[in-house]
């Protein structure tokens, strides 16, 4: 456990910074379990509210200096961010499978991502870009800019730890903005060791204190920054379920929620699909990050002409997983994240069962050496129906529906019919089918893609979905955009006073 030391985690750890100081709370003990052999990894000190409101008074001051450092400047302190994680790559990426479960692989994965996006905001601090108009005023001249924010509250979930925090901080920080992280109370210690890389280089460049706050807590803690007005926006990545709590505690107060919530999300396969893009995509999307990632694929749907063809296979690929020690770089599949997601697993497994599903692949827990934790699965396949319960549900496992369909509007149709929106695929050589599949008539999610799977997406798009998905985008392209504050500015330089709309107002 090398790694740990090299992160700076301790037995006891402090779970409340402002970015270069740990403080004192008076919270709950949260002990930190590996799912991968079911040991205490260490304990963090939970916030209290005392806690919470000295870390907002210290965010709210440091805003108050790091708007007025030009964003290029800003976008250096990033810069160095991603320097410092290249750094730790190695022993973070350890931590991360360790922590949460998942591959070593997708743990490295995982920094890779938050160094990609440390990338992209450096160029972004150079590009916060509002537009000009056209005045219909002579000697008149109009442009929009954009300012930060203020707080941002990041709430996130244990799937990715650290990967998710990063695209909203590092977002944040180069807009001006000032943050505080809670982080799920199943990876305290992946947040405790970022907060330790960031503190690094803060302290080295005399980063006020308060610009990167932590939060490690309870619901509650997510709850105090939801109702909080001096947060304009809170960002949450989660279940549905938190989600529309938190969007209607935001909103009530007229904040700013981005909510990036649960998904269903499903590859279409075409009958003239490369069956060999299709399977592995489909596999990968399944049962990567053991079916715990909100881009997971939990439905096939697929032409009825290849539906046999693409069971064998899929199959047969399924008999050559190995499931295991995440950090064994032979294992494809590490263990669920606690012995609650494997009660869920297994209840929705019942419940597909009494709908009248049929598995061709079995699921179960498994038992034995290597899988004292109680908490590694095997992945499964059932045969269902697009109406199902289940398969309306999103559950956090892996558990893959195959549906069957006749056409292409049944399958874009099958697709669309759940209430999450997130991401979609469509596996085929076929240039109308793609094409539709596509266009206005076609998928509803947040991200559509063709001959990719509906997981590993890039940075520099913007991330996230509609309906129950929350509506939230968050890393590339232009999430930037709402953690600033828009204004319009006109500038009159002639010796009148024209009004819009040619109304005349003379004494
Ligand atoms: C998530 O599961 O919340 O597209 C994020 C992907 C990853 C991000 C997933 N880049 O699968």
């Amino acid at each position: 456990m090398d790694f740990l030391k090299e992160l700076n985690i301790t037995d006891v750890n402090k779970g409340v910074s402002t970015g270069t100081a740990w403080l004192d709370a008076g919270g709950d003990v949260i002990e930190s379990f590996s799912p991968v052999d079911g040991k205490k990894i260490a304990s963090v000190i939970a916030a209290d509210r005392a806690s919470y409101e000295t870390l907002v008074t210290k965010a709210q001051s440091a805003f108050l200096e790091w708007r007025t450092w030009p964003a290029p400047k800003r976008g250096e302190i990033v810069r160095q961010i991603g320097e410092a994680l290249r750094k730790y790559k190695t022993p973070l990426g350890k931590l991360v499978s360790y922590e949460m479960g998942k591959s070593l692989q997708e743990g490295y994965g995982e920094v890779q991502e938050m160094i990609d996006i440390c990338d992209f905001a450096v160029g972004l601090s150079r590009q916060l870009h509002g537009l000009t108009m056209h005045s219909e005023r002579p000697a008149h001249r109009m442009y929009e800019q954009y300012h930060p924010l203020g707080i941002v509250g990041i709430i996130s979930a244990f799937n990715f730890p650290v990967a998710v925090w990063s695209w909203n901080s590092m977002l944040g920080w180069v807009c001006g903005d000032v943050c505080i992280w809670k982080p799920s109370e199943k990876t305290p210690l992946c947040a405790v060791a970022c907060q330790h890389i960031v503190a690094e280089v803060f302290e080295r460049n005399n980063v006020p204190e308060g610009v990167s706050g932590l939060l490690i807590g309870g619901r509650e803690s997510g709850e105090w920054m939801s109702q909080d007005g001096r947060i304009p926006l809170v960002s949450a990545t989660g279940s549905t379920r938190m989600g529309k709590a938190v969007g209607a505690t935001v909103g009530a107060r007229l904040g700013r929620a981005l909510l990036e919530l649960g998904g269903n999300n499903a590859i279409i396969i075409s009958k003239d699909a490369d069956l060999d893009i299709a399977i592995l995509g489909a596999l990968f999307g399944a049962v990567g990050t053991a079916g715990q990632r909100c881009t997971t694929t939990r439905r096939l749907i697929i032409h009825e002409d290849i539906y046999e063809d693409v069971k064998a296979k899929l199959t047969k690929a399924y008999s050559q997983l190995s499931i295991g020690d995440p950090l064994d770089q032979k294992n494809h599949v590490g263990p669920l994240i606690d012995k609650d997601a494997v009660r869920a697993y297994l209840d929705a497994i019942e419940q597909c069962k009494s709908e009248g599903g049929k598995f061709v692949v079995e699921g179960g827990v498994l038992e034995g050496a290597g899988y004292e934790s109680g908490c590694y699965v095997k992945p499964c396949i059932a045969e269902a129906q697009p109406a199902y319960k289940i398969v309306q549900h999103e559950t956090f496992a892996p558990i893959l529906y195959l549906l069957k369909y006749k056409t292409i509007e049944e399958a874009v149709a099958i697709q669309n019919g759940v209430p999450q929106g997130l991401s979609s695929a469509i596996m085929t050589l076929n240039l109308r089918e793609a094409e539709l599949f596509l266009s206005q008539q076609g998928s509803d999610c947040g991200i559509a893609n063709v001959n990719i799977g509906t997981s590993g997406a890039e940075i520099g798009g913007a991330f996230g979905g509609e309906k129950e998905t929350g509506g939230g985008r968050e890393s590339g392209s232009d999430a930037w955009k709402v953690y600033m504050r828009r204004q319009t500015n006109t500038i009159n330089y002639s010796t009148q006073l024209p009004l819009a709309q040619g109304i005349k107002f003379d004494l």
